[in-house]
């Protein structure tokens, strides 16, 4: 069953309902990078990487498809069910780049699951749940109007409200998170992104002013360094976002004590090879996640659904879906949804996806 043709696509994923806010970045329209691979044996997997934007983090959409291009050529004619040797073989011509590697990761998982007749979820040691419950993240926005959003979504079945913050003054993002609390109480677990715009000197003021409210702070300052060295001054558990970079990083920061839990993305990881590997370690370590990624369509929305079906009962914290933010879906008859905060996860082998090429036009590239 080896690997005879490797097609990356670009598409478009044009931002539902206006531009989406972030500390560091206002993204109105994406750039996605799909990825199909075909065996001797005429099976088909697909994988995808969607930067959210060049500023986010280290990643962008080109550099993806120039990531590709190293290592695609080197993969045709290997075994397509060995995938250790498939990522082995990808490191061998390109050093880092996993959020690249990860659309060929994902490929060869769904590939797996074609072959084998089963669904990714069963592949990674066996689905917990068929549905798995979903988290809202809010954009940089006035208060008022974003405590009318999550109280909104707290009606619409979510349990767990990402609020985005930082960019700019802390007051603002103080008065924010104190009106979303006003409207949602204990309704929802309440989650304030900064997504690294704070100064060490902004996570301790918002973290001592908003005291008596239950929140987690997501990667409140630019780097693991920075948060390190405010952590103890603290009031809120800490998750690391944009700093877990990968299973060594996440080693090195669990190991300082740096964070409670790990807001977890599935390409900048590496695919669901490294996914495994880091929910095996936050098993070991009791640490919750989600399972998400920056952005994409059904496909990397299907991994991160199968991925979280695995993870253990209590350390699941949600996963993150750009559906809402994306009116087509790759497969229509089955479009990946968030129906009373949770997602169902799909059903069939592999992804679970029914996809047609033309969906995605002519290749940018073919191996
Ligand atoms: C909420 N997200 C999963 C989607 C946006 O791309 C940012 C990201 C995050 O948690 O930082
Ligand atoms: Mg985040």
């Amino acid at each position: 069953m080896r690997i005879r043709e490797i097609h990356v696509h670009q598409h478009d994923l044009p931002v539902a309902g206006g531009p989406f806010r972030m500390a560091r970045t206002t993204v109105d329209a994406l750039d996605t990078t799909v990825v199909r691979v075909v065996t001797d044996s005429g099976h088909v997997g697909w994988g995808e990487t969607c930067p959210v934007g060049p500023v986010y983090q280290a990643h962008h959409a080109l550099g993806a498809r120039a990531a590709l291009a190293e290592v695609a050529p080197g993969l045709i004619g290997q075994d397509a069910r060995a995938i250790e040797v498939v990522r082995s073989e990808m490191d061998a011509r390109l050093d880092g780049h996993g959020y690249a590697k990860a659309a060929i990761d994902i490929a060869l998982w769904d590939l797996a699951g074609k072959l084998y007749g089963r669904r990714i979820c069963d592949l990674l040691g066996g689905g917990r749940r068929e549905r798995v419950p979903a988290y809202h993240a809010t954009s940089v926005g006035e208060p008022e109007q974003v405590a009318r959003e999550a109280r909104e979504k707290v009606v619409a079945g979510f349990r767990r409200l990402q609020i985005k913050v930082g960019g700019r003054a802390v007051e603002q993002d103080i008065a924010t998170l104190r009106a979303v609390w006003a409207a949602v109480g204990t309704d929802a677990r309440l989650v304030a992104d900064a997504n690294r715009g704070w100064t060490g000197r902004d996570a301790m003021l918002l973290s001592n002013a908003c005291a008596d409210i239950p929140l987690s702070l997501e990667q409140p300052c630019n780097s693991m360094d920075e948060i390190a060295a405010v952590r103890q001054h603290l009031r809120h558990p800490v998750y690391l976002d944009e700093s877990a970079e990968d299973l060594a990083t996440i080693l090195r920061a669990l190991s300082w004590n740096v964070c409670d839990g790990l807001a977890l993305k599935l390409t900048r990881s590496g695919g669901l090879s490294a996914m495994r590997a880091i929910r095996d370690v936050c098993a070991a370590r009791g640490i919750p996640q989600t399972s998400d990624d920056s952005w994409g369509g059904d496909i990397v929305a299907a991994a991160c659904v199968h991925l979280a079906a695995t993870v253990p009962d209590g350390l699941l914290d949600g996963v993150w879906l750009a559906a809402p933010y994306i009116r087509e879906s790759y497969d229509p008859a089955a479009p990946m949804t968030i129906r009373d905060g949770h997602v169902a996860v799909p059903d069939g082998p592999g992804l679970g996806l029914t996809l047609d090429p033309a969906t995605f036009g002519e290749p940018v590239a073919s191996y």
